[in-house]
């Protein structure tokens, strides 16, 4: 078996380390942590929720978090395995957070790509996942393939387009199937969902798929949004720009799209981390930026908890 130290907590780390990581957290908090299987990734490699409740019975309203639906995008999977460090390391031992609220965390939705872009520097700015689509071409970009208006507007289909080929039908990909398989079965109690990128600093809401019009609650969603770019700028950190997703560049097939149109999750965000960095943020600057942005999610928490 690895060795714990080999996980840095404000480093970018192999998948293998962060599994590894993920069953000491579970082991070492069993009284508040389960790690739930969901499936294999296209490659083969497991794919683990983690879910973190003080009292799992209580019928919590739920925070689902995902991160790393794209590959480059290496700070989302640490600031979801950032969060889960958090919630469950409390030195007063008080775990506000936790109270009232249970935390759902996928930090690594496409394991299979994320190792790809570790892999070689070539490949470093790889997105998609890595199933074979036609004979040549590999790769769906997931966050074009959720089963919400798939397909109508800002992707592409052709297979060998490496940044938004929608896939040859809506939840191609075992990744974004386990994704909808979370969000579908616990859609009572989920009132939150984020889905973690990096491109710029935006905290954007539905819709996604067209910028000519705003879902009726929109100004609910973004007034959390703008309560948690405050509360990421106390901490010292860059506000977020926030609006709705189409208004920056209209993109069918998105995740958050699908858990608000389709699940009925109704505070539904994108998170884009790490203004000015695009897709490959300085591993050195994680160490400052992480507890920053973790405002931000206690401030996600407070609204989920006093709603
Ligand atoms: N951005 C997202 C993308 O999938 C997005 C988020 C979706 C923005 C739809 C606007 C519209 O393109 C990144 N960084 O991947
Ligand atoms: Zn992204």
């Amino acid at each position: 078996r690895r060795l714990m130290n080999h996980f840095n907590v404000y480093g970018y780390n192999s998948y293998a380390n962060i599994l590894d990581f993920l069953e000491d957290v579970a082991r070492r908090h069993s009284d508040i942590v389960q790690l739930q299987p969901l499936g294999n990734s296209y490659q083969g490699r497991p794919v683990k929720l983690v879910k973190i409740s003080k009292n799992s019975n209580a019928g919590n309203p739920i925070i689902f978090i995902d991160a790393g639906i794209h590959a480059r995008e290496w700070v989302a999977p640490a600031m979801a395995l950032y969060i889960i460090h958090r919630l469950t390391n409390h030195p007063d031992g008080r775990r506000k957070e936790l109270e009232g609220v249970d935390w759902y965390i996928l930090p690594v939705v496409n394991p299979d790509g994320y190792e790809y872009t570790r892999s070689s520097k070539a490949n470093r700015l790889w997105r998609k996942t890595m199933s074979k689509t036609n004979s040549v071409c590999v790769g769906v970009d997931g966050n074009r393939n959720y089963g919400f208006k798939w397909a109508v507007s800002g992707v592409s289909s052709d297979p060998c387009n490496k940044e938004t080929y929608a896939g040859p039908k809506p939840f191609s990909e075992p990744e974004t199937r386990m994704v909808r398989n979370v969000m579908v079965q616990n859609a009572q109690r989920m009132k939150l969902y984020v889905s973690l990128h990096s491109y710029g600093q935006y905290l954007v809401y539905p819709w996604g798929y067209t910028g000519d019009f705003l879902p009726k609650e929109w100004k609910k969603l973004d007034k959390l949004a703008k309560r948690v770019s405050a509360a990421v700028q106390n901490a010292g950190g860059s506000p977020f720009k926030v609006l709705s997703a189409g208004k920056w560049y209209a993109a069918a097939g998105g995740s958050d799209d699908y858990a608000f149109g389709a699940v009925g999750v109704p505070y539904s965000y994108t998170m884009e981390l790490t203004n000015g960095y695009e897709f490959v943020f300085p591993e050195v600057l994680l160490r400052n930026v992480l507890p920053q942005f973790y405002e931000g999610f206690k401030a996600f928490g407070a609204q989920i908890r006093n709603e």
